[in-house]
């Protein structure tokens, strides 16, 4: 067997020993077929990385929306986010919500290059509606404000927490997230909508992975076609009365079919305790926060 030398080159990994050994995760893929790296804790040096981000000096944005009732969830998201999330570079975080005077932002002191917007959005009666009209959103801003103000976006569900480093290790021209609750699963029982009428069709013979609608992001320019695409889609299938199955989150993985990911993150990066602490986890770093879901998305 091999053990003795992985057990080696596991230790001695980004020693100064030998600069260019990697680290090895036999447990898990660490790269899809089209060649983009999946990031699990393990393969890569953040230190490496931090210095590269900070000699381009990019800008990060980070949207988020709480509609209705969901702003309960934004001072547990920002607070966490300040101990975790891109600690020591430029965050804008935008809020988009319908309830401006819900969330008193001064009540979290930023440190300087970090700075919260608080955008005001209509709300939808229908929770589906709230879930996809996000794209709308992302895309209209991405033009309009975004552009100017950050290099790269990361769009993430608000019932969230940080629980663990989330670093410039995810940054990429277009990401996608691995759904925890389909990790590992057969593509036939991946949850794509199955209506050939529906413009989020894949087929039971296609598809890499089931992404999470919860957390994608990239260059804003390519934000801008993600959100443009899944909008569109969605219009188009309104107008045949068609919903996909899990509104948002199909045509986002229609999208990132067609549109490979340069970058996929684990699903340490967007887990729900409710499956568990399987062993290739070893990191948890942004944890759904339980919610009732009859009573928080409804008025
Ligand atoms: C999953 C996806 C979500 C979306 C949805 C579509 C994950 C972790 N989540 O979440 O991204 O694709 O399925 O069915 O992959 N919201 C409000 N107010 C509301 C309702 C929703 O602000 O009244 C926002 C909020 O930011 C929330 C997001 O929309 O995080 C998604 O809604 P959800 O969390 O209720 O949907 P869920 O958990 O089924």
């Amino acid at each position: 067997g091999c053990c003795t030398s992985c057990a080696r080159m596991t230790s001695l990994a980004f020693s100064t020993v030998h600069p260019f050994w990697v680290i090895v995760r036999n447990d898990v893929m660490v790269m899809t077929p089209w060649l983009s790296p999946i990031i699990w804790n393990g393969t890569y040096s953040i230190d490496i990385l931090n210095e590269q981000f900070h000699k381009r000096g990019g800008r990060v944005g980070v949207t988020v929306f709480a509609i209705k009732k969901y702003t309960v969830f934004l001072k547990m998201f920002i607070e966490t986010a300040e101990q975790f999330f891109m600690v020591g570079h430029p965050v804008n975080y935008y809020i988009f919500t319908d309830r401006v005077n819900d969330f008193n932002g001064s009540s979290v002191v930023l440190p300087e290059g970090r700075k919260i917007i608080v955008l005001e959005v209509p709300s939808y009666e229908r929770w589906q509606d709230v879930s996809m009209r996000r794209m709308e959103t992302i895309r209209d801003y991405s033009q309009k404000l975004f552009v100017n103000e950050v290099d790269y976006l990361v769009c993430v569900d608000v019932d969230m927490k940080f629980s663990d480093d989330v670093g410039v290790e995810i940054l990429s021209d277009l990401f996608g997230t691995l759904h925890p609750g389909l990790y590992g699963k057969a593509r036939e029982s991946f949850t794509y909508e199955r209506n050939p009428q529906s413009e989020a069709y894949i087929p039971t013979d296609k598809g890499d992975f089931y992404y999470a609608g919860g957390y994608f992001g990239g260059k804003v320019e390519e934000v801008y076609k993600l959100t443009n695409f899944c909008h569109n889609a969605m219009l188009t299938d309104k107008k045949k009365n068609i919903e996909a199955v899990w509104h948002d989150e199909s045509y986002l993985n229609k999208y990132l079919l067609h549109y490979k990911p340069t970058k996929v993150l684990s699903p340490e990066y967007l887990w729900d305790n409710s499956f568990g602490v399987p062993g290739f986890l070893r990191r948890r770093r942004f944890v759904a926060v339980p919610k009732n879901h009859n009573e928080i998305r409804n008025k």
